[in-house]
């Protein structure tokens, strides 16, 4: 299968299973799960050819396994990452090592020095568990700097973090005391 194909597939997927399932007229439950069948006939409708196999193919070769199928191979869901209303995942509580990472560029420091780290449009803050991931994270709005969350310190303070299945950590706020910058 082509590595362009493969992208914008992806791309799309994350799109719609995250953020606009309306945009083409699909439904998520409060999971996050859609409906293959419904997936692939509402992007039709949008001029895009979609089919199990390519989905299949997306799924398997994603690199940060963004996307999962149900057992059943009917439903398939964006692990974490969304913004959409209609999903509230219940990811399991679990604790986190002593300290995670968090790749951001560096235009937003000011900002998070004042706020700490805040979901935005997402759901959670996202916080990669080692320094490479965090970097290649934080290269996507311009020049990275990684910050450190000092987690366990936070969570024996009574925040709550949470796993998602592609490994990535989520929590709701990081006040600016547990970051160092
Ligand atoms: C920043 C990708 C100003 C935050 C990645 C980030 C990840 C603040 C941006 C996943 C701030 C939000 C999530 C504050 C945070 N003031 N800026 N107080 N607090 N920010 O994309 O964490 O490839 O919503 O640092 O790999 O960058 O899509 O979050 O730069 O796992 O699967 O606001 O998305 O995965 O950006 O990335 P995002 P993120 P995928």
């Amino acid at each position: 299968m082509d590595t362009k194909r493969l992208n914008e597939t992806s791309k799309f997927l994350s799109y719609v299973l995250r953020h606009e399932p309306q945009a083409i007229g699909l439904q998520l439950d409060g999971e996050g799960w859609a409906d293959i069948g419904s997936l692939i006939a509402g992007a039709a409708c949008d001029g895009r050819s979609l089919d199990i196999a390519l989905i299949q193919a997306v799924v398997d070769s994603s690199d940060k396994k963004r996307f999962s199928l149900s057992e059943d191979g009917l439903r398939i869901g964006a692990v974490q990452g969304h913004s959409n209303a209609s999903v509230r995942i219940q990811y399991i509580e679990k604790e986190p090592p002593a300290l995670l990472y968090h790749g951001t560029a560096t235009r937003f420091l000011d900002s998070i020095r004042e706020k700490g780290l805040i979901a935005g449009s997402r759901h959670h803050v996202h916080l990669s568990q080692d320094m490479p991931t965090a970097i290649a994270v934080g290269q996507r709005y311009g020049k990275p700097v990684v910050l450190e969350v000092e987690a366990l310190r936070m969570h024996q303070q009574g925040f709550s973090f949470f796993q998602a299945d592609n490994g990535v950590w989520l929590t709701d706020h990081v006040p600016a005391n547990f970051l160092s910058m």
